[in-house]
């Protein structure tokens, strides 16, 4: 059998880098489009490029954007991959608010332009597609737990833009015949994770507090509650869902939520800390109650190490959302493999590691900035 070739967009993302791993290690001939950017930005999958120059090469990345419909087809046309995993987009729901012109442009009319694309080189019988679509369509949420056949209604340009997504990869299977389908992900984290998302910038701003490079984490809307999964079960479900006989959506979640403010406690007590909450609103505080072993030593107790700044908060908010897999599972046989706790335990101690780094060359007199998002 010849080898599967497969193109992924968004491949220097969280999901991308983690998915590339996984074709590769399945025998794919992997392509990946990056964008041009000033500064190097293949950071997450560094560890598996391949020299182009060694003998049969199986990774390959393409200079591109979703912007670009003449780049996206001539991608295609050189490639004819079996399968397309469109992961890219501007992936972050507050900065949606900032730029929603380009979000939609990227989120929404940048899937169009790929289908599309596969349809103008007659691709549409041969190559399968696969939709990065969200828990963030439900939004305004109408059902609890959401399910394939729960109402949307999405709050935010970026959800807005999914939505688009969504239902043009729909009619491009109802229309073409088209292998297309949705994965419907909630929240799914790692490492990897951007930075200011929220479980990320949570794992890392109490890792710096812990060493003494920050004093306080400025949180939004703490009683938020997610559905956190780990990005890596989550991109064998992508793979899955492309292996069918026939295409169809799929919600993948873990099946249990949990609140920032949990999210919080849980990531301090990898620490060894415990928070004691004050105040209520945007005058809620956290406090390090107490300290076990020796993870933390720039912390005290008494310590005033979470805050609220309003400025995190959101024009509009999804305050809850809970996914049903009980499809994946039945259908698929997919199940979440690694626990919020090992998740947790996992991203607490890469965050801390990197502070500790970071602290090393500050002591040795080299500058180290901590952004904060
Ligand atoms: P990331 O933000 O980590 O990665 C997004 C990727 O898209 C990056 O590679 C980015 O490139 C690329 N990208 C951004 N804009 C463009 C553009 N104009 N043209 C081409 N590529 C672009 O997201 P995740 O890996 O977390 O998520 C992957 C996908 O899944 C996204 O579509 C996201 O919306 C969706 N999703 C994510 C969930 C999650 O919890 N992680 C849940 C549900 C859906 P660069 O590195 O240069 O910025
Ligand atoms: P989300 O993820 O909006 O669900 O979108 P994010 O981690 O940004 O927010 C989750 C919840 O936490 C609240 N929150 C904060 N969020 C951020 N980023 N920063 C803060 O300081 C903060 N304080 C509280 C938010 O208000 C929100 O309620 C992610 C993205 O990966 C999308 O691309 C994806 O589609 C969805 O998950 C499913």
């Amino acid at each position: 059998m010849s080898t599967k070739k497969a193109l992924i967009t968004g491949i220097t993302g969280q999901d991308g880098s983690y998915l590339a791993e996984f074709l590769l290690e399945k025998g794919y001939e992997v392509h990946g489009i990056k964008r041009r950017s000033s500064l190097f930005n293949t950071e997450r999958v560094d560890h598996i490029y391949q020299d182009p120059h060694i003998k049969d090469p199986r990774f390959f990345l393409h200079y591109g954007d979703l912007t670009d419909s003449s780049n996206l087809t001539r991608i295609l046309s050189e490639i004819r991959p079996d399968e397309v995993y469109n992961l890219g987009a501007m992936s972050h729901v507050a900065v949606s608010f900032e730029s929603p012109e380009y979000t939609a442009d990227v989120d929404a009319i940048g899937t169009l332009r790929l289908l599309e694309a596969i349809r103008f080189l007659g691709l549409e019988k041969t190559t399968r597609f696969y939709q990065a679509s969200t828990s963030e369509l439900y939004g305004l949420v109408q059902e609890i737990p959401q399910k394939e056949t729960t109402p949307f209604y999405p709050r935010s340009p970026y959800a807005v833009a999914k939505l688009y997504a969504y239902w043009i990869t729909v009619n491009y299977r109802e229309a073409y015949g088209m292998y297309a389908c949705n994965g419907i992900l909630f929240n799914h984290e790692s490492p990897r994770r951007g930075e200011t998302f929220v479980t990320r910038k949570i794992t890392r701003g109490l890792s710096n507090i812990a060493i003494g490079l920050d004093q306080c984490l400025y949180m939004g809307n703490m009683d938020s509650l997610r559905d956190w999964g780990h990005a890596k079960d989550y991109v064998r479900m992508q793979w899955m869902m492309l292996q069918q006989e026939r295409p169809e959506d799929f919600v993948i979640a873990t099946g249990v939520q949990y609140s920032v403010r949990q999210f919080i406690e849980m990531s301090a007590k990898e620490l060894g800390v415990s928070i004691r909450w004050e105040g209520q609103g945007v005058e809620e505080k956290g406090f390090v109650d107490s300290i076990i072993g020796d993870k933390a030593p720039a912390m005290t107790v008494g310590q005033n190490i979470v805050a609220i700044d309003p400025r995190y908060f959101r024009p509009a908010e999804v305050e809850t959302l809970l996914g049903d897999p009980t499809n994946a599972k039945n259908k698929l046989g997919w199940v979440p493999q690694i626990t919020l706790q090992e998740m947790v335990a996992e991203m607490v101690a890469y965050d801390l590691e990197q502070a500790q780094k970071h602290a090393l060359l500050k002591k040795q007199g080299y500058s180290v900035a901590v952004s904060r998002e």
